[in-house]
């Protein structure tokens, strides 16, 4: 099996340690194949990133269907372009919010979720509630940390996230803990011992359930909303969408 994880934001080293998690959660026989875009914001932590970071993402998928890949995930914590990437392929597309909601909702009946800074917890409250969610979380919080201090100042980053993690078992009568970003991928053992409650990391959490639904068969369905997209011509910088013709 092959899986293209997708880093939505254009910071190499950040898809180096997501693809870095990723292979070491996959199974044996299972590729792990890390990108990212060739352009689009180095961190994704807004609406705006995440709209400008979808095109990447779609270039990326684009570029799976022609190397054969059989699960795509797209680990940014907003899980940009999740559906619109769902049309391109008859793969399954695992967002890594969705996949670590519903991970955690297996192993706790109340999680919380730690994410960087506070205007990207509320974009995870829209996943929470748009995915079906809103009720097994208790709270999503922020170390208030932009995206990039993960790579430019990792002791501190680490510091501040265990701090809140910290905060989150001794407030929020939770079971579990989401780490709420891709950049996060290697973080889980530290913040593990440190913590002592079940942390959900999305990018591994995402590889396991990409590899559950290539092993019973399934692939994103072709029916109803996630067909593939009707061809017609695109106009200007998009013109290479014009007409496509995917299967
Ligand atoms: C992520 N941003 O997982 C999100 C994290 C966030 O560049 N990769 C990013 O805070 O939403």
């Amino acid at each position: 099996m092959h899986i293209r994880v997708i880093n939505p934001n254009t910071t190499r080293a950040m898809t180096e340690t997501i693809g870095s998690a990723a292979t070491a959660a996959a199974a044996p026989g299972t590729l792990i194949t890390a990108s990212q875009p060739s352009c689009g914001p180095v961190s994704i932590e807004s609406h705006f990133d995440e709209a400008v970071s979808a095109v990447g993402v779609l270039e990326e998928v684009l570029a799976g269907e022609r190397e054969g890949a059989d699960a795509y995930i797209i680990a940014c914590f907003g899980d940009p372009g999740l559906n619109a990437a769902r049309e391109l392929t008859r793969a399954p597309v695992i967002g890594i919010a969705e996949a670590a909601f519903h991970v955690a909702s297996l192993i706790s009946t109340r999680f919380s979720v730690v994410t960087t800074l506070p205007r990207t917890a509320i974009i995870a409250e829209h996943l929470l509630d748009s995915y079906g969610f809103s009720h097994s979380c208790r709270k999503v919080r922020a170390a208030d940390i932009p995206v990039l201090e993960l790579e430019d100042n990792p002791d501190l980053a680490l510091q501040l996230i265990i701090e809140e993690c910290l905060r989150a078992k001794r407030e929020d009568n939770i079971g579990a803990i989401v780490l709420g970003c891709g950049g996060m991928a290697d973080l889980t053992p530290q913040i593990t011992e440190a913590v002592g409650l079940p942390i959900v990391e999305g990018v591994t959490a995402a590889v396991k359930l990409a590899e559950a639904v290539v092993g019973l068969g399934l692939g994103t369905s072709k029916f109803g909303d996630l067909a593939f997209p009707r061809p017609k011509p695109f106009s200007g910088s998009f013109a290479r969408y014009s007409n496509l013709t995917l299967d």
